[in-house]
């Protein structure tokens, strides 16, 4: 067991974002079992789920002429535009069968606001809006952060970012996650870890 002060974030575990689904990342299945007993190791349990309504502002179909993985401009900066995914209440939107969510003790929910996107599970993509996050950790004592889950590049990236941005020890093991690595993300999003101070285990 893991100390009293730590807890693991299981980033966006879910059906879309597995083979088969709407944002599929490659071997994003295989990760399911291992995060499974890892989860167990920890006092304290996070899940996030993406969940948008199905009008969302960063998907590309309500951009009349825009290509699924281009890029535009919202006020809050450059926003990829992705396939249809993760639509509330979807089978998408489900985590993956085999992922036990019974031991988690928060589920927080993002991206629900039409007009902004949340890769972060602590912010917002104007990364000024609070999903509550924070204040939940600090209430339970948290200091160490381990994240886990998809995409490397997207979810988890942003996520173990602002974590240590806001103080935590965070810690990403990359064999317990897997990359959309579109464009250079994955690279990308690894500099930018190891530059906030995160640990890419
Ligand atoms: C994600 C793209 C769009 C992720 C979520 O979980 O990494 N990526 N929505
Ligand atoms: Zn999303």
């Amino acid at each position: 067991m893991r100390a009293a002060n730590e807890a693991i974030l299981v980033i966006d575990v879910q059906n879309d974002f597995c083979p088969g689904g709407a944002l599929a990342v490659p071997g994003g299945d295989e990760i399911v079992a291992p995060i499974n007993a890892l989860v167990a190791e920890f006092p304290v349990r996070v899940f996030t789920q993406d969940w948008h309504p199905i009008d969302h502002l960063s998907f590309a179909s309500q951009h009349a002429g825009a290509a699924p993985m281009s890029v535009t401009e919202m006020p809050y900066g450059p926003q990829v535009l992705w396939p249809d995914h993760c639509i509330v209440g979807s089978s998408g939107a489900a985590f993956h069968d085999r992922l036990d969510t019974r031991p988690a003790d928060l589920i927080i929910r993002k991206g629900f606001r039409r007009e902004i996107d949340s890769y972060s599970a602590f912010f917002e993509n104007d990364h000024v809006t609070s999903t509550g996050l924070d204040g939940y950790l600090r209430s339970r004592s948290v200091e160490k952060l381990t994240l886990v889950g998809l995409a490397t590049d997207f979810c988890v990236n942003f996520s173990a970012v602002d974590a240590a941005k806001l103080g935590f020890e965070a810690t990403v093991i990359e064999s317990l996650c897997r990359a959309i690595d579109f464009d250079g993300s994955l690279s990308a999003a690894k500099a930018g870890m190891q530059d906030a101070g995160v640990t890419v285990a």
